[in-house]
């Protein structure tokens, strides 16, 4: 296995017009969740990803595991469970720019997971552990949960990224938020916060002394992404930057981190140089926000390809 990662996936309801929520009638129902999202990335890229985590015994558990099941990701570490629900997201896109979620997921199946559910075999065969900041926001277990898989991953040399994805409204408190978050970066070798999740974690300073801040827990690898402009790498040896690919017209902003993730994963899988990986992942990032829905854009590889090629002038789109 190359990459094994845990959370939560829920039916997500995107509005087939823009505009306030209150006013929409219509939606399509679509699978969404961070962690499966880099899954499924990965996986059109052509790597072997697994996924960990735990649904409601109910209709659109089941449906969202077959979903994900069909992009080829391994469902043999999700359990259901027939006494919490399967968690539900709603988008809200006013307009490309400005699009919000709303959770209907406490107390659902996923937020029950505990480090009883994690394996220590299942993480020891993979390469990478891939954790986002959202499954410890879920409950106190899913906290735990992703500190066991921490533990396994250290005990077995599988190096653990950790995409710290804030999300504001899952966590209790500021305070427990960074705490808890602070706490994961400094067991992850590779980090990728946004420089605003930088930011909320450290408070004002310069994109160096945030990348100082990771590496000094022993982090050997920073991705400091700054949106549509680009990201900045740093190691202990060297740093760079990294453009974007210009977009003519974003139709939904959710889910570029991921395809980003995804495309800097599977470019250290293939030990390409950080500007490269860094590159993908800035395609890959772009890519998905020209596409409705979270996992919808990703790219297989020949559309990549060309998506690349295209940038650079040698091919039509
Ligand atoms: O990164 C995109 C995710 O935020 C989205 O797919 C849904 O997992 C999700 C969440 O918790 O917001």
């Amino acid at each position: 296995m190359d990459v094994v990662t845990i959370g939560e996936t829920m039916a997500m309801f995107s509005p087939t017009a823009t505009g306030k929520m209150r006013y929409a009638s219509q939606y399509s129902r679509k699978f969404a969740g961070a962690e499966t999202n880099v899954a499924i990335g990965l996986r059109r890229l052509g790597y072997q990803t697994g996924w960990i985590s735990k649904v409601g015994s109910d209709e659109f558990g089941k449906a969202l595991v077959a979903f994900v099941r069909g992009e080829g990701v391994d469902v043999s570490q999700v359990q259901e469970d027939n006494q919490a629900p399967t968690g539900l997201y709603f988008k809200e896109i006013r307009n490309e720019q400005e699009v919000y979620v709303y959770y209907y997921r406490a107390g659902s199946a996923a937020s029950k997971m505990a480090p009883s559910d994690i394996k220590e075999a299942y993480i020891a065969q993979a390469a990478y552990l891939h954790v986002t900041g959202i499954t410890p926001a879920l409950s106190d277990t899913c906290f735990e949960a992703v500190q066991q898989a921490i533990a396994y991953a250290k005990q077995h040399q599988v190096q653990v990224i950790f995409d710290p994805n804030i999300r504001e409204k899952l966590w209790d408190s500021k305070e427990q938020a960074k705490e808890r978050l602070l706490q994961i970066a400094s067991q992850a070798d590779i980090v990728l916060p946004g420089v605003s999740e930088a930011r909320y974690l450290f408070g004002e300073s310069s994109l160096a002394g945030y990348a100082q801040q990771f590496l000094k827990n022993g982090t050997k690898l920073v991705i400091l992404k700054e949106g549509s402009k680009g990201a900045h790498f740093f190691t202990n040896d060297r740093s760079g930057f990294v453009p974007s690919y210009p977009i003519e017209r974003v139709v939904d902003p959710i889910g570029a981190g991921d395809g980003f993730a995804a495309g800097v994963i599977s470019g250290l899988l293939e030990a390409l140089s950080l500007e490269e990986a860094v590159a993908r992942g800035n395609a890959i990032g772009a890519i998905v926000t020209t596409v409705n829905g979270d996992v919808e854009g990703l790219p297989d590889r020949e559309e990549l390809t060309r998506f690349i090629q295209a940038e650079k002038g040698d091919v039509d789109r």
